[in-house]
């Protein structure tokens, strides 16, 4: 949501007709990746912070600097919050900025996957691996190779393929890798290094991780997102196109890669026949929310499907103090996503 709309919302009124609340008020939290481990939903999110960095468009102001497990025994039940699970000061390559996390599980060992600003400033993906769900998570000494830009998403595919979608344009730097190496001239303008508006937006990207889940068993390749026309969305199509926030789900027998449009503040989807796409755009999951970002993950339990997102209600705006809420989705008969409004059920 436009941040110059913030100071006109009366958080009480949109409090109450908000069509869920808070998991946690204790932190701040923001972009859950839910997934279900012996019947248990975990979530992983980002643990927010005011480190009173400056605001501006390449996000210096969400400087993260841990990460803390949630868990819940049902959609509906509390979350419980088990400590720190890691910090930024145990990870040797990374220096600032604990982005948007993710988690897997494999032969009983649990690995978070993270994004942090490395020594030279530059996004890489790391892993960290715990025995338990919620860590503590004992990080690999250097980030992925080849890895890059922000928002790990990792998929176990049913045939037990792993992959990673990752990615974010602006200040997750994305824009900053499209001759395959990381461009350093300035300016530092987010609008800097993007395709024109006519040209093909620039993608997501995917890899399929190596058996034992600790780096790329292959080049990223582009997660392709096809208009209904069967060309790839513009860089100007701002409400369709990728920005940020991958997530991976399949639901009967179809791949579901939904994303958020960023500047434009959806999380849309798009549907393909394998996880490696191209994805046909599909529409919108949700409508903004309060806060500048918006990020999601979905999963099942107990037969149903549910959002994990967040919004800024619990700091009345604030865009980089978020909390975590879920709500349960519906698809029609054709498999397409009802879209929900985050404040009128
Ligand atoms: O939490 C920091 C960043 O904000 C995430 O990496 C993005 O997806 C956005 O939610």
């Amino acid at each position: 949501m436009p941040e110059d709309s913030i100071e006109h919302i009366n958080f009480d009124a949109l409090n109450q007709k908000a069509i869920s609340q808070p998991l946690v008020t204790h932190i701040y939290t923001a972009d859950p990746s839910a997934h279900v481990f012996n019947g248990k939903i975990y979530i992983y999110p980002s643990h927010d912070m005011d480190a009173g960095d400056a605001f501006d468009d390449l996000g210096s102001h969400f400087a993260m600097e841990d990460y803390h497990v949630l868990s819940m025994d049902s959609p509906t039940g509390k979350a419980r919050d088990h400590g720190v699970a890691l910090h930024v000061k145990e990870v040797p390559w990374a220096a600032k900025q604990l982005w948007a996390p993710d988690a897997g599980e494999k032969d009983g060992r649990y690995y978070l996957f993270f994004p942090a600003k490395d020594h030279e400033g530059i996004f890489r993906i790391g892993v960290a691996i715990s025995s338990s769900p919620t860590g503590p998570f004992l990080p690999q000494p250097q980030a992925i190779q080849k890895s890059f830009s922000i928002d790990p998403a990792v998929f176990k595919d049913d045939d037990g393929s792993y992959y990673m979608y990752f990615g974010g344009i602006w200040g997750g730097q994305l824009q900053r890798w499209r001759t395959g190496k990381f461009n350093a001239e300035q300016p530092e303008s987010p609008l800097a290094h993007l395709p024109e508006d006519n040209e093909p937006a620039l993608c997501a990207k995917v890899a399929r991780l190596t058996d034992d889940l600790l780096e790329f068993a292959e080049d990223a390749r582009d997660v392709v997102l096809l208009d209904e026309a069967a060309g790839p969305l513009l860089q100007g199509d701002k409400g369709r196109r990728f920005f940020e926030a991958s997530w991976m789900h399949k639901y009967n027998g179809k791949y579901y890669f939904s994303y958020s449009t960023g500047d434009t503040h959806f999380i849309c989807y798009a549907i393909g026949d394998n996880p490696y796409g191209p994805f046909t755009y599909a529409g919108q999951i949700l409508k903004p929310v309060v806060g500048w970002t918006s990020h999601h993950s979905i999963a099942a339990f107990g037969g149903e499907w549910y959002l994990f997102y967040h919004d800024s209600s619990l700091s009345k705006g604030v865009t980089h103090l978020r909390c975590v809420k879920v709500t349960k989705i519906r698809y029609d008969e054709r498999g397409y996503i009802k879209t929900i409004d985050p404040y009128n059920g």
